[in-house]
Parts: C-alpha cells; sequence; structure tokens
C-alpha cells in the first residue's frame, strides 16, 4: 500500500527543533507509528498539511466568547472574520442553501455538540430515541453511561435480528409507543445507508424533531457517495475529523425556520437556542485555531477532488468486506454502503474474540477497534468483532487493488 506522501511535508514534526525534548520525542514517535502502521479505525482520517497549519496556528492564543460581532472580548478583527467563513464554508461543502440552514462551528467535538442540541431543544427528563451501542449507535444518542443518558430518557432502537439492517416498521412502532421528543438518526458502526425519508415520516408521525448525527458518513455526503440527511433532518450534527477529513471538531446545521416556544411565550429559532446551548450553555471560548481548521477542511470538501475520493472510500469498504467475506469472515448485514465494516471475528465461537483479533493486527501493523456486534453475547471490553473503515487508508492512495491483497493479509494474520 502506498505510503502517506501528503503527510510528510513541512508540517513534519520530525524537521522540527523543539525545546521541549519529551514531547517532541513523543510526537516524533507517533509520526513513525502513523508512518508504518496501517489504520483502518473507521473514525480516523490523515489531514492536509493546511488543515494542520491551521491547527498550530496563533488562533490558539485568542478568546473569542460569544459570536462574531458579539464578544465579550476585544481584538476580534481576525476571528470573526474567520468565524464567519467557516460557517459560510459549511453550507457551501454540502450544497446547502444559507438561507435555509442555520450553523453553528465552534462546538468541540461530536459529543459536546450532541449534548448542545438536545439541551437547547429537548426538556430535561424528555425522550431521545437513539440506536442502542450495541446495535451501531453511540453513547450520546441517549446511553445510560453518557449525560445524555442520565439526563434524558433513551428509547432504543436496533437492527433486525434477521437481516442486521434497520428495521422500518419495528422502528415506527417503537416511536409510535414511546412518543420521543427527539429521534436520532445516526451511527457510529452501522454499514448501511438510513433511510431518512423513513426517519421523517416517522419523526412526524410520533411529533418528534429528528436530528442526524451524519459524524461519520458526513465526508461521503459532501462527496456525493451516501445519501444527504439535509432535506429531512430539523436538525444534523456531525463531527469533522472523521470521513469529512477536518480536525477533531463539530458542527451543527439546524433549520432556520424550525422554532420552539419560550417560557416567556415567544418563538425562538432551533439555531438560537443551539447557539445558547452551545455557549454561554457548555462551553466557554471557542477554539479559534480549530475553526480555522474547519474552515480549511471544508474548502477542501468542496473540490472535485473530494467527490472522488469520497466514491473511493466506499468502492473500497465494498471491495474489502466482500474479499473477507470470500475468505469466510462473517460481514454484519453481509456488506457495506459505506466507510465502515462491521466484522463479526467470533463467530459464535468458532474464530477469534474481537480483542484478540484487533491485538493481532496490531502487532502485524494493522490499527482497528473492537467493537460489539448487534445481539453481542460477549462483553464490551472483549466483544464479538472488531470495526474496520477506509477513509484513513483512501487518503493514502489505497485502490480496490490494495483492498483485496488487505483482506489476504488480514485473513492470514487472524488464522495464526
Ligand atoms: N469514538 C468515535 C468512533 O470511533 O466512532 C465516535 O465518537
Amino acid at each position: 500500500m502506498r505510503r502517506a506522501k501528503r503527510t510528510v511535508a513541512r508540517r513534519d514534526f520530525a524537521k522540527s527543533k523543539m525545546k521541549d525534548k519529551q514531547i517532541e520525542k513523543l510526537i516524533k514517535a507517533e509520526e513513525a507509528r502513523q508512518k508504518k502502521t496501517i489504520s483502518l479505525i473507521a473514525s480516523e482520517n490523515y489531514v492536509s498539511d493546511d488543515v494542520l497549519e491551521a491547527l498550530g496556528s496563533k488562533f490558539t492564543n485568542k478568546y473569542s466568547e460569544g459570536y462574531p460581532h458579539k464578544r465579550y472580548y476585544k481584538g476580534q478583527t481576525n476571528t470573526d472574520k474567520l468565524e464567519e467563513l467557516a460557517q459560510a464554508r459549511a453550507p457551501k461543502a454540502f450544497g446547502l442553501d444559507k438561507n435555509i440552514w442555520h450553523v453553528n462551528v465552534q462546538g468541540l467535538s461530536g459529543s459536546p455538540a450532541n449534548l448542545a442540541v438536545y439541551l437547547a431543544l429537548v426538556p430535561i427528563g424528555g425522550k431521545v430515541m437513539g440506536m442502542s451501542l450495541d446495535h451501531g449507535g453511540h453513547l450520546t444518542h441517549g446511553h445510560k453511561v453518557s449525560a445524555t443518558g442520565k439526563i434524558w430518557t433513551q428509547v432504543p432502537y436496533g437492527v433486525n435480528k434477521n437481516t442486521e439492517v434497520i428495521d422500518y416498521n419495528e422502528l415506527k412502532k417503537i416511536a409510535m409507543e414511546n412518543k420521543p421528543n427527539m429521534i436520532i438518526a445516526g451511527f457510529t458502526a452501522y454499514p448501511r445507508i438510513v433511510d431518512f425519508k423513513k426517519f421523517r415520516e416517522i419523526a412526524d408521525a410520533c411529533g418528534a424533531i429528528l436530528m442526524v448525527d451524519m459524524s461519520h458518513f458526513a465526508g461521503l455526503v459532501a462527496g456525493g457517495a451516501y445519501p444527504s440527511p439535509f432535506p429531512y433532518a430539523d436538525v444534523v450534527t456531525t463531527t469533522v475529523h472523521k470521513t469529512l477529513r477536518g480536525p477533531r471538531s463539530a458542527l451543527i446545521f439546524s433549520r432556520k425556520d424550525k422554532t420552539q416556544l419560550s417560557a416567556k411565550g415567544n418563538q425562538i429559532s432551533f439555531g438560537d437556542l443551539i447557539d445558547k446551548a452551545i455557549f454561554p450553555g457548555l462551553q466557554g471560548g471557542p477554539h479559534m485555531n480549530q475553526v480555522a481548521a474547519v474552515a480549511v477542511a471544508l474548502k477542501e470538501a468542496a473540490t472535485p477532488a473530494f467527490k472522488k475520493y469520497a466514491k473511493q472510500v466506499v468502492k473500497n469498504a465494498k471491495t474489502l468486506a466482500e474479499e473477507l467475506k470470500k475468505l469466510g469472515w462473517k460481514i454484519i448485514s453481509g456488506g457495506t454502503d459505506s466507510h465502515l465494516i462491521l466484522m463479526d471475528t467470533w463467530m459464535e465461537g468458532k474464530g477469534i474474540s474481537g480483542e484478540e483479533a484487533a491485538t493481532k493486527l496490531e502487532k502485524a501493523g494493522i490499527i482497528v477497534n473492537k467493537n460489539t456486534i448487534p445481539n453481542e453475547t460477549r462483553s464490551p471490553m472483549d466483544p464479538s468483532g472488531i470495526r474496520l473503515g477506509t477513509a484513513g487508508e483512501t487518503t493514502r492512495g489505497a485502490k480496490e487493488k490494495d483492498m483485496i491483497k488487505l483482506a489476504k493479509r488480514i485473513d492470514k494474520i487472524l488464522r495464526k
């Protein structure tokens, strides 16, 4: 597999001379680790030099509590322009009308972004209907160990036991029985296309707000390689650092025509409520160096080259899944429509556990994460599967032929 040419350039820390030798040594070691390993972690990617430049810029020195032209501290000439540029680039990257969508670019990462949306729109103690963690959802979709499951009540949904995909009739039944305040579509370990139109119909039928957490597939949406949730959702959250290939950060989009009645009897837009939930509700000053890097990534995601990239990510994942299947491995739901593959390595005791598989692969230079599978029978610390993703290696230039070789390598390592 081709190596990461684009990450070895002017931001190569190996050539830098830091005064703090301990940290410099660790940075060099991490650079070397990234260069010599293959990352199949579905939520990771390799950012461009420009993203790194922006992250390492002097915007990190600036406090900018508030929003453009409404800040608490002076000296905001450049931060205001920067945040407005990021806000303008976000709808462009997803082909949206800026008159319809409001965007907040200050979320520090995906979990606080989701928390901010619930704080803004769901009454304390209300119900959020999200996919169970072991069926591919995220902790912040209302899992009991997350603040989101302590402040709100999760109404869980999952995948069908036989097909391992979402059963929309079952989803509707759960929604109608529980009448959640909000339904969350989105995942961290569900490999298939989500039918956002059906989610919209169900949300309308039970009177819920529809939020889509597109953190995993945002880059594929920007690149036209996965259906867009925007025609159907009221709110869309996303991290920027997965398939979107930006810095660790988050965006929150909300429809400008959606409002909620305040205690004082005024209609307040979702956008205003979310902005207030982010600041001053949940966060202090935004990380402006991060906002700069987000703006860079959004410009990159709007290019024809990124479209090509996103399509290749999916082609690579499909190829990898097919090859692993041919080699006798069980792929949850029988394949993938996205960048990620959920592989049952345990196969009801005929294979090896997820922890053992991930450890063996790491020893051979392939980095993955262990993962629970739907209807998990083992523990989260040593589950039945692993999750594989192709976003990072596609950035490094991998094509289908590389995936065929990689599948053979994975199979050999796991069977040793
Ligand atoms: N931890 C991320 C993932 O790997 O999918 C989600 O937060």
